[in-house]
């Protein structure tokens, strides 16, 4: 298999374990060559932290895809993850299409049916265009909710969420990944709809959710998909890598920000080898 190369757009939280300080990781442990594109540059993520800075990065972003352009450099497939602003959207949208590369869109923008802080009903609307180009979405089932303009509910049942796949695979046309998918008190999975049909992967649920699992999981699945797996096999890896980085943070309560995944890479390494 030839060597891979992709490029996550997302921002830089300095401190919070989410966004770039997962994806550059977990996808150089999946053996692919990371490059990046900032999107904001924060002092920390904003959930749960209070006095955070934030430099939105937007106006650098046309310069920067045109110097890539005179380089000549090209890239395998588009990752992106938290976007700072509405206007940004847009100049992804055109990196994704002059780059005519498999766009993996996570819509990271809302969790426990709320959107986080300074996301608005314009960025959710223009979240669906960029949804609405992907080859592959990642939504959790607020996001999902949002880009379909469903109601957000904390139960249901397999008839709800039949509906929302189905708005799903309508707005963007690919694969849809659909996370936190939970039938009972004790397990929750991933829904996997792609070109061999509607697959779910049920897992272990640990009641205390936390910080920064939406970019882990979505970024070891980009690497696992780039490493040649199939989107079931990949959607399968990256939620039992996100589960062990769960498991190896709870009992630390002073380690509410973010999860260890660092003592989980040796897992995912082990399992792409
Ligand atoms: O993990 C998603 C995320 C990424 N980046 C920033 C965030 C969040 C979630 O709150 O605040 C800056």
């Amino acid at each position: 298999m030839s060597y891979k190369r992709i490029l996550t757009i997302q921002d830089i939280s300095c401190v919070g374990q989410c966004s770039l300080t997962v994806a550059l990781p977990i996808i150089s442990a999946c053996g692919i060559e990371a490059a990046i594109l900032p999107s904001a540059v924060l002092s920390t993520h904003t959930g749960g932290f209070s006095g955070y800075t934030f430099r939105d990065l937007t106006e650098d972003m046309p310069a920067i895809a045109e110097h890539w352009k005179k380089e000549g450099i090209t890239f395998d497939a588009v990752y992106t993850g938290y976007l700072g602003s509405t206007k940004q959207i847009d100049y992804v949208l055109d990196i994704i299409n002059s780059a005519d590369c498999m766009a993996i869109i996570d819509p990271a923008m809302a969790d426990h049916g709320k959107l986080y802080a300074g996301f608005d009903g314009e960025f959710v609307n223009a979240m669906k265009k960029l949804c609405a180009r992907a080859d592959i979405i990642l939504p959790n089932l607020t996001e999902a909710c949002l880009i379909t303009d469903t109601e957000y509910r904390e139960s249901y049942d397999k008839a709800y969420i039949s509906e929302l796949l189905t708005k799903l695979k309508s707005l963007t046309g690919g694969t849809v990944i659909l996370t936190g998918v939970s039938y009972s008190a004790d397990t929750t999975g991933v829904l996997v709809a792609d070109k061999d049909g509607e697959n779910y992967y049920e897992h272990r649920k640990i009641s205390t959710s936390c910080h920064g699992t939406g970019d882990v999981y979505a970024s070891a699945f980009t690497g696992a998909v780039m490493q040649g797996k199939t989107t079931f096999e990949a959607a399968c890896i990256a939620a039992d890598f996100t589960v062990s980085c769960i498991e190896k943070t709870i009992e630390d309560k002073s380690h509410w920000y973010g999860v260890k995944f660092e003592l989980a890479l040796p897992e995912l390494i082990e399992k792409l080898s």
